[in-house]
């Protein structure tokens, strides 16, 4: 046992990150993945979003779901036990409501987390069954994909339906094609019947969507930055947050708020275990985020591509969020 440090090289080298990095950095223009937001501190600023006044989506969402949560169940369920599985669940804060109508349907209800992070799943499970011991908490630590083929191997709920939760307007991260390719993927583990609930942010006013995206208090520009010094901290990398400023654009054309972190300067950053320089002229951007913003035509052709059929959706009075139940076919 010699060099501890040599075994570890490999190991890095060979991570999801390092391959974001080696092929999201080398390329032009410049862009990392979105999924690279949410390690601890990346997922603790995403909760301060969520609070902040300009980020009006989750408070939005919450309250068309408070509003019609029973109905929503009642729907889904179609008289019948329904179990809800959820995407990307991460800490399921805004999940009790639907749970809480599923009990005041049918008494209790098994929940199916389906997330990567598998410490916020025990986070979910452990409030969820403290807060309502009618819910059976099943944490699945997987991709969508991954997660909803375990489900459905499974098939302990075959006799009821399955509500599946993707909301939070999650699916925005995804261009058109890849979100009607993670549709397809739900739906084809799915039984007819069985339906989904997508939430998704709808297109609104430029300085509102703008302002949702680059608060005053600057939580999103150091949620923005947190990537840097994630890949600082795991990939030993030596960029300089303060020399990269936080920038959120619309983009017309394709629909969707985009973040960027622009380097302030021209400059160099090594990733010295990737054997990586990195160059950046100054103003040159890192893509970092789209955030696709909706029409209800462009939702409706989703799901009818992707094998459902509307059934009913809720809206906010502003219409700036929407929430649609789908069957499948
Ligand atoms: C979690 C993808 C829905 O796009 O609004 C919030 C992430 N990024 N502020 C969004 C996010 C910047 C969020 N989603």
């Amino acid at each position: 046992m010699s060099a501890i440090s040599l075994p570890r090289l490999p190991a890095i080298a060979s991570s999801a990150i390092a391959m974001e990095v080696l092929n999201g950095l080398t390329e032009c223009p410049k862009t990392l993945s979105p999924w690279l937001f949410y390690d601890q501190a990346g997922s603790r600023l995403f909760e301060a979003i969520t609070e902040l006044p300009e980020y009006y989506v989750t408070r939005t969402e919450r309250q068309i779901l408070a509003k019609h949560a029973a109905e929503i169940v009642a729907a889904a369920a179609g008289g019948r036990d329904l179990s809800i599985i959820e995407l990307g669940a991460g800490t399921a804060t805004k999940t009790g409501l639907l749970l809480d109508a599923a009990v005041a349907h049918q008494g209790t209800v098994i929940y199916y987390p389906i997330d990567v992070s598998e410490t916020a799943l025990e986070e979910a499970r452990t409030r969820l069954e403290s807060e309502m011991p009618e819910v059976t908490v099943e944490p699945i630590v997987a991709d969508y994909t991954e997660g909803m083929r375990q489900n459905n191997a499974a098939g302990i709920d075959r006799a009821g339906r399955r509500l599946v939760l993707y909301i939070g307007s999650s699916i925005g991260n995804f261009s058109p094609a890849d979100a009607l390719e993670v549709l397809r993927g739900v739906r084809a583990q799915l039984s007819p019947g069985d339906s989904l609930l997508l939430g998704t942010d709808m297109v609104k006013d430029t300085e509102m969507l703008l302002a949702a995206y680059d608060d005053a208090a600057g939580v999103t520009a150091k949620f923005n930055k947190n990537v840097l010094v994630r890949i600082n901290r795991e990939l030993d990398a030596n960029f300089n947050p303060y020399l990269f400023r936080h920038q959120a654009r619309w983009n017309e054309q394709h629909s969707r708020i985009e973040m960027h972190l622009e380097s302030v300067l021209a400059q160099k950053v090594a990733v010295r275990p990737l054997d990586l320089e990195l160059r950046f002229s100054r103003g040159e951007t890192i893509h970092t985020e789209n955030s696709y913003k909706f029409t209800d035509e462009r939702v409706l052709g989703l799901l009818t591509r992707a094998g459902f059929k509307l059934r009913q959706q809720w809206s906010d009075d502003q219409q700036w969020f929407t929430v649609y139940l789908a069957v499948a076919n």
